[in-house]
């Protein structure tokens, strides 16, 4: 029995989180297993490495260092939760994964593609997603919902200037225009069910 590995990657403030949720419930009213997890973290291991990454100063690592320590929490989620849950049939729903590495230490941050999936066989052997849902949605509405939520607080790497996030945008966008299959880019904008609804129809050939 192999289940199914869905992520969900975007910029800050596009409704990963919400989403995950809502579709969690939506699947689990189908009667699958579902298990909701996130990255940086998702096993004790890595939820412990997501503090170093997340807090601190801007400049606490080089984009080397955040790129290994992102491949090694991302090890430890995928051997302890990932693949038992796909192993025993379940759904496994990622708030971001290995995408979220090649935009972020790699478009933004200047590290080369090809050593990040270098990390990932090394790590993670390899493990890819059967599918991607990219959330994007215009840039006022992400300002007006991350205000409304934090205020004027960001973390380490979400505090970043205006540009690097522009350049994680257009990574995500070449990433799923060179893997359509697996890569779906989904607007995010308008009410939180109708959001759902277009991630679900993304789904669709996946739950036949
Ligand atoms: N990172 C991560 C890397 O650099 N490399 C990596 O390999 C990985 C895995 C993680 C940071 O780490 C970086 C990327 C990030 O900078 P995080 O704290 O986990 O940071 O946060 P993010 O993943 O960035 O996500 P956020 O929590 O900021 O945003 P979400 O999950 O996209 O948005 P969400 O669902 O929390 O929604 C934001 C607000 O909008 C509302 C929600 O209620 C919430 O208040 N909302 C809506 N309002 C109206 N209509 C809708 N449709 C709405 N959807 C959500």
């Amino acid at each position: 029995m192999t289940g199914r590995f869905i992520t969900l990657e975007g910029g800050e403030g596009a409704g990963k989180s919400t989403q995950l949720r809502a579709l969690a419930m939506a699947l689990r009213a189908r009667g699958l297993e579902v298990v909701e997890t996130r990255e940086p973290g998702g096993s004790e291991g890595a939820e412990a490495i997501r503090t170093l990454l997340l807090t601190g100063s801007a400049d606490r690592w080089s984009s080397r260092a955040e790129a290994l320590l992102f491949a090694a929490a991302r090890a430890d989620h995928v051997e302890k939760i990932i693949r038992p849950a796909l192993a025993r049939g379940a759904w496994v729903l990622s708030d971001r994964f290995l995408d979220s590495s090649r935009a972020y230490q790699g478009g933004a941050d200047g590290l080369a593609d090809a050593d990040i999936l270098a990390l990932h066989r090394i790590g993670s052997e390899g493990l890819l997603p059967d599918r991607t849902l990219v959330l994007i949605a215009p840039q006022a509405v992400v300002e007006a919902r991350l205000a409304a939520r934090d205020g004027n607080h960001s973390d380490r790497i979400g505090g970043r200037a205006v540009n690097f996030h522009r350049s994680v945008a257009g990574s995500f966008q070449r990433f799923a225009a060179q893997e359509p299959e697996r890569m779906r880019m989904i607007d995010a904008s308008g009410g939180i069910t109708d959001v759902t609804d277009r991630l679900l129809a993304q789904l669709n050939d996946l739950l036949q």
